[in-house]
């Protein structure tokens, strides 16, 4: 039995302050063009995929900070990408800043089906870095600032689509295996996670020589443990001085890399995600009905920090 997905992942090299929205859709509709001529179903773009990643500045003015998010979906520019979808017969996943009717702020991931219909909706749960300003940092990470963790009726959910059941996960999201098996719970078949990580994370100036190996490890896992198919998609490239990692890769339930990208600009890669190749692992080494042991468990919900004995 096979039920395959062609999936697109599409890395974008970076986007600069000065680029406008016109701009960065046409380098979208550029890889749903790419992807329709592929045979993708699908195609994923990273997380906060239309501005440049914006939570890198301490932005006092309301007026200025409201430029980078979107208040509709679609909206004046974002229309062209759901009106590819349909012309293309091509689904894709979007990241961006939402900004609701009443000012909150999430950072957003969409599922959007090839007849251009909203199939999911993803905020981000981690969110990474600190809220207010640090001048010693060479640059920013003001996530906990300017976007909301989403309300607890929302969180990790999927949804049925392309055949199969699909979720999202954003960025940090990656790096937290609860995340995964909030999904895997829940039967998921495809995770598609963008994200924006900067090589150098200056807290931990120790980890940066690891951060394409970090990348990958976390999705490889969160993959395998879940027996999932895992769709992980970066801004690249040098963004306003700051150096982010590719590192856009496919991985399969086994935790193989699949496809991976070459490049830290513009990129397509593809694969033939087959969502059959879920089931050994679901029905083999991970059958959670039977040899998870939740009862064991209590501490991953019930406690945030760790509290090591005396
Ligand atoms: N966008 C995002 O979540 N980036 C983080 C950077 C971590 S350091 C604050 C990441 O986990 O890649």
């Amino acid at each position: 039995m096979s039920r395959i997905v062609n999936v697109g992942a599409a890395q974008l090299g970076p986007i600069q302050r000065e680029h406008t929205r016109a701009e960065v859709v046409d380098r979208l509709l550029a890889l749903m063009d790419q992807a329709g001529r592929r045979g993708c179903d699908v195609i994923v773009f990273p997380e906060l995929a239309l501005t440049t990643f914006f939570p890198r500045w301490f932005i006092e003015d309301e007026a200025e900070l409201d430029e980078f998010y979107e208040t509709e979906m679609p909206g004046p520019e974002t229309k062209r990408l759901f009106d590819a979808a349909k012309r293309l017969g091509v689904g894709f996943v979007l990241g961006y800043a939402e900004l609701t009717p009443d000012r909150h702020r999430y950072n957003t991931s969409l599922w959007v089906g090839p007849s251009g219909e909203v199939l999911h909706k993803y905020r981000k749960v981690h969110l990474p870095g600190h809220a207010e300003h640090e001048p010693w940092r060479e640059f920013q990470h003001l996530e906990k600032r300017y976007f909301e963790v989403p309300p607890l009726d929302e969180g990790f959910t999927v949804s049925r689509a392309f055949g199969g059941v699909v979720g999202s996960l954003i960025c940090n999201d990656r790096r937290w295996p609860e995340a995964y098996r909030s999904l895997g719970l829940q039967g998921v078949e495809l995770i598609a996670i963008g994200y924006n990580t900067p090589v150098k994370n200056p807290p931990a100036p120790d980890h940066d020589r690891h951060s394409w190996f970090h990348n990958e490890l976390v999705m490889s896992a969160g993959a395998y443990q879940n027996g999932t198919w895992v769709v992980g998609v970066a801004k690249a490239g040098n963004e306003e001085g700051v150096p982010m990692i590719g590192g856009t890769c496919i991985i399969a339930p086994s935790g193989d890399v699949v496809a991976r990208a070459a490049t830290e600009e513009d990129e397509l890669i593809t694969a033939a995600c087959d969502l059959d190749a879920t089931i050994s692992y679901k029905t083999t080494t991970f059958n959670f009905a039977v040899h998870r042991e939740p009862q064991h468990y209590h501490r991953i919900t019930s406690q945030k920090g760790a509290t090591p004995p005396e």
